[in-house]
């Protein structure tokens, strides 16, 4: 059975010294619990830091053997790599980026990228070490974002798992990270990648667009010859157990004081970490707007809110406590009766069956933060509900509104609107507390963590992943090896091969696509290797092959066939009579999808028009492409012109004019009987590629469909095919060839 090896900031444990003896005990919470299952079964390994421990030797070694009995492996990371890795960068710039809270990005924070780095490689080798092939492998969150890329390289063939726990945000905001590449690059070494919603798997699969190019289809997405899926996972909580808590005799006699203590005032509850996104300054401001306005609520409402301590060294949230202290003291002394305090307020953590106690007794809970990834205390107060009622009051901007759609929805920014909603809830009729109720539990008790944390191994179990890959590979190789030896031992060979994205990599704009020196002198040198003809068949106008290739002793030849100049100094002759009327009705619809998109431009041939979208937003290029296309579809047919959809480019050309134009002359040139490889990326390759004589051999160049025989998968790998074969000599003297 594979083993899982769970990666995470913290191990879910808690390590405490008394009197000289180290204690280990496992932490709660829907994470820790979800995966206990699969943690505990087989000889699964949880990797992650200890906490802060003395670094005394024998101290670690007992640390280790207790460790060891739960199977958890310590990461060490010194005071100042917390500092900077996990307090700095992780908690002072990813936490506040992520969360939309731009302006608490600490500015001194970003010095400590390095140190995020190098612990993110630190706990990649860690797990390295620990790993046996069969493994697999999951990460957990922000902190750990390298660690999917670094095991990739470090244990290429594990399967890997990566999940986020706090919101992706949009691309906008995510951009604005300088090492954004790296990150997203950190993120794609896994072969499964998870996310609470499908809104943050959005804004994921966007960023890659923007930040990398690389297009996904759904959830799957190639990303280095590797096939990546992503999938929408909502954690959930344990909710047998809170209902078993919520049942028992003990948390009932505690529900029964608390709502003794509130006199028959309704019950309002907040739980929440200390935490800037949770919002808790706007929901003490829409309880002050509501006793404002209904002042006779005053003497009829009681609000608990437990706020619970947390980053106590990262400076904003000191400052946010002093703020939220002070607003909650102004709020109680403005409404404050003989009888009562509005805002009853505990800065503290409180044990679990107190927890539980609370949620029962709430009659509403308000869960109002600005953004979260899911919540679960949203959940936890659902699951503690056997007697099926309280009002669930739930933030749209929490990853748990994706899901709990019978709570009732605000938007924490309206202090107005959530002040009116809370005035609202609190007389909904019991009937309809009830029904909401009633579905809210059946998706909390159905969707716990155990099934959270069992989908998402499945998922990891089934996923294409690089294990698929490479029996393909291998054979794929061995085939293209016997190819490269036939050509090799060819005297007579005839090379045509395309230019943009075959030679040179596609550039952002057509007039960037210079040939350089190299590519240069590599077709230098395979004209010159005897019985060697070669040929550009390129979609490029005339004039622009010619001043970047003409001094060559190669054959050029223009616009997809139109054109041809089959040897240095020979003047460029047409193959197909010019007929360019139809340009009067295409062009002013090129020109009005130019318009309509930013970015894009049109390219002017002699036989063709060619609209290029390779620099607009790619999103906006693909689905005006589309558009383009449908309207030039219906022109067509009136028209003396064909449509050609290429890589970002939409062409309309002349009727009748393909590449494959080219082969019947240039395969009989020098009485014939040559060897062909014709290689090509582009859709208009494959016309070529059909015109080629039976026993040559087409190759295509990057990923997606073709009828060529074989692959490679950029231009440096063709650079390096072409140039293996001036390794070799031919197998016979070679006739000199007249065709360049
Ligand atoms: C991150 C994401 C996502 C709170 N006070 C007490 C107490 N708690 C427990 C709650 C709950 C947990 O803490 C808080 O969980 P959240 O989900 O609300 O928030 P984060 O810690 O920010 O977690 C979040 C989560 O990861 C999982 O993916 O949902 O969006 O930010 O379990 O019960 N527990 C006890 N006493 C307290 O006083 N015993």
């Amino acid at each position: 059975m594979s083993r899982l090896l769970i990666v995470s900031n913290r191990l879910p444990i808690t390590v405490k010294s008394e009197q000289g003896k180290i204690r280990v005990s496992e932490s709660i919470g829907g994470l820790a619990t979800g995966l206990r299952g699969p943690h505990q079964s087989g000889e699964s390994l949880w990797v992650g830091w200890p906490g802060e421990v003395s670094s005394h030797e024998g101290q670690r070694s007992r640390l280790e053997k207790e460790l060891a009995d739960l199977r958890a492996v310590p990461v060490y990371l010194t005071e100042s790599e917390i500092n900077r890795y996990y307090e700095a960068f992780s908690n002072g710039v990813l936490w506040p980026l992520f969360h939309y809270q731009t302006d608490l990005i600490q500015r001194d924070a970003w010095r400590h990228w390095e140190t995020y780095r190098e612990v993110n490689r630190h706990f990649a080798e860690v797990v390295a070490r620990e790993y046996r092939s069969g493994d697999m492998v999951w990460v957990h969150d922000y902190q750990l974002t390298l660690v999917p890329a670094m095991l990739r390289r470090l244990i290429p063939r594990a399967r890997i798992g990566f999940f986020l726990h706090i919101p992706f945000p949009s691309s906008e905001v995510f951009r604005i990270l300088p090492w954004r590449s790296q990150m997203l690059e950190g993120i794609l070494g896994a072969d499964l990648i998870g996310f609470h919603t499908f809104s943050y798997m959005r804004h994921f699969a966007r960023a890659i667009l923007l930040v990398l190019g690389a297009e996904s289809q759904g959830e799957m997405l190639t990303f280095e010859e590797r096939k990546i899926l992503m999938g929408v996972f909502p954690i959930g909580v344990d909710a047998a157990e809170f209902g078993r808590l919520a049942d028992q005799e003990s948390v009932l006699a505690k529900v029964e004081a608390v709502r003794q203590e509130c006199g028959g005032r309704k019950m309002i509850l907040g739980v929440d970490r200390l935490d800037y996104t949770k919002g808790l300054p706007r929901r003490m401001l829409a309880m002050d707007r509501l006793l404002e306005r209904e002042p006779g609520l005053r003497d009829k409402v009681r609000m608990i809110q437990i706020v619970v301590p947390s980053r106590t060294r990262v400076d904003s949230y000191e400052q946010y406590r002093q703020n939220l202290d002070e607003l909650v003291g102004r709020i109680n002394g403005a409404h404050a009766t003989v009888n009562s305090v509005p805002i009853h307020y505990l800065y503290r953590s409180i044990p679990q069956t107190e927890l539980v106690a609370l949620y029962r007794s709430a009659d509403l809970m308000l869960v109002t933060p600005l953004r979260d990834g899911m919540n679960l205390v949203a959940k936890e107060f659902v699951a503690s509900r056997p007697d099926e009622d309280g009002i669930l009051m739930l933030s749209e901007f929490a990853g748990a509104a994706e899901e709990l759609r019978e709570a009732v929805s605000v938007n924490p920014y309206d202090i107005d609107g959530v002040a009116t909603t809370i005035s609202n809830s609190l007389s909904l009729p019991e009937e309809e507390r009830r029904a909401r109720m009633r579905v809210l539990r059946s998706r909390v008790l159905t969707y716990d963590c155990y099934h959270w944390a069992n989908s998402f191994i499945k998922a990891l179990e089934t996923a294409p992943g690089v294990t698929a890959q490479p029996v393909e590979a291998q054979s794929a190789h061995a085939r293209m090896e016997a190819m490269h030896e036939k050509l090799s031992g060819s005297d007579r060979l005839l090379l045509l091969l395309d230019y943009d994205g075959t030679l040179v990599p596609l550039a952002s704009s057509p007039q960037l696509a210079v040939p350089d020196p190299e590519v240069k002198k590599l077709l230098q040198a395979l004209a010159a290797r005897p019985g060697t003809a070669v040929h550009i068949v390129s979609g490029r106008p005339a004039p622009v092959l010619e001043s970047w290739l003409g001094g060559m002793p190669i054959g050029l030849h223009a616009e997809h066939g139109f054109w041809s100049r089959p040897e240095p100094g020979s003047p460029w002759q047409r193959n197909s009579p010019d007929d360019s009327s139809w340009k009067e009705a295409v062009l002013p619809v090129l020109e009005q999808f130019a318009s309509w998109t930013p970015g894009s431009l049109i390219e002017r041939k002699s036989a063709g028009l060619a609209w290029h979208y390779r620099m607009a937003d790619p999103e906006l290029g693909k689905a005006h492409a589309r558009d383009l296309q449908n309207r030039i579809e219906a022109m067509l047919p009136g028209l003396a012109a064909e449509m050609v959809m290429g890589h970002k480019v939409v062409e309309v050309r002349a009727r009748g004019i393909h590449k494959g134009m080219v082969v019947p002359s240039l395969a009989v040139a020098g009485d014939g009987d040559w060897t062909i490889l014709a290689v090509g990326d582009d859709r208009s390759d494959e016309e070529l590629f059909a015109a080629l004589p039976p026993g040559s051999f087409a190759i295509h160049v990057g990923s997606g469909e073709s009828r060529a025989g074989y692959r490679l998968p950029d231009p440096a790998a063709v650079r390096d095919f072409l140039s293996r074969l001036l390794e070799a000599e031919p197998r016979e003297q070679p006739l000199l060839n007249s065709r360049g």
